[in-house]
């Protein structure tokens, strides 16, 4: 995407980086077809059901680790029970540099080591409520890739799900780094907007979110 208006790397609230347009196209598009393989199985793409009976409207996929409200596990004991695709090497290095990107601490980046990604998937009626992520066991950030449609992003506070709130687009090809102060806000996706992604990035319509995360669980919670 080439914005018409700059669009300049910004700290939105203390540890919360957006970097708007970090990948390339071709990365969107690597991205994308890595998506769609992992969507076939072996744990297959799906809505999550909630506990209280709800299902989620974004679609999901998840690697190294499954997640389901509210913890991870080794296998997809809610959906097939087969165990979730091994998290690749070359993602842990794109976690790297997207973190050293977003705060340029060398160390720091070196340092890190995602070891699950959800990846949800938005038709043009998806949305996310005002949640926090707090399902990982460690503080690490939090990197998000943002591929196709762009959407109005929420983040909040830490204290409740409602205002004080900054509203930002996030439009394909973004990077967001979630951590310090900032790792356990309230945050959402009110709304997607349709039609503005580029199907150059290999995707016709809808839109992608990649969420790298550490979980800090060990062969001990579940295998290798
Ligand atoms: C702010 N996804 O998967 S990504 C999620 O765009 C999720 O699909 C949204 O929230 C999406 O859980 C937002 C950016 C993000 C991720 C983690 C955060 C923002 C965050 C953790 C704390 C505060
Ligand atoms: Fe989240």
């Amino acid at each position: 995407m080439s914005a018409l208006i700059p669009r300049p790397p910004m700290e939105v609230a203390p540890g919360a980086v957006h970097v708007p347009g970090w990948l390339t196209d071709a990365e969107q598009r690597d991205l994308v077809t890595a998506c769609r393989a992992w969507a076939t199985g072996p744990v297959p793409i799906r809505r999550t059901r909630l506990p209280r009976g709800g299902v989620m409207s974004v679609q999901t996929v998840c690697v190294g680790w499954h997640w389901r409200p509210y913890a991870y596990s080794r296998t997809a004991d809610d959906v097939n029970g087969r165990r979730v695709a091994d998290f690749p090497d070359w993602m842990v290095r794109l976690g790297r540099r997207a973190l050293l990107e977003a705060y340029g601490d060398r160390a720091q980046a070196d340092g890190y080591t995602p070891d699950t990604a959800l990846i949800n998937f938005y038709d043009g009626q998806a949305r996310m409520g005002m949640h926090q992520d707090k399902d990982e066991r460690v503080p690490a950030p939090v990197v998000s890739l943002s591929i196709g449609d762009s959407c109005v992003f929420r983040v909040g506070n830490t204290e409740t799900r409602t205002r004080p709130y900054t509203d930002i687009e996030l439009a394909s090809g973004d990077l967001f780094v979630l951590g310090g102060p900032s790792r356990f806000a309230y945050h959402g996706v009110p709304k997607v907007i349709e039609g503005t992604g580029d199907p150059a990035t290999g995707l016709r319509s809808g839109r992608l979110n990649i969420t790298m995360r550490v979980t800090g669980l060990t062969a001990a919670d579940g295998g290798g």
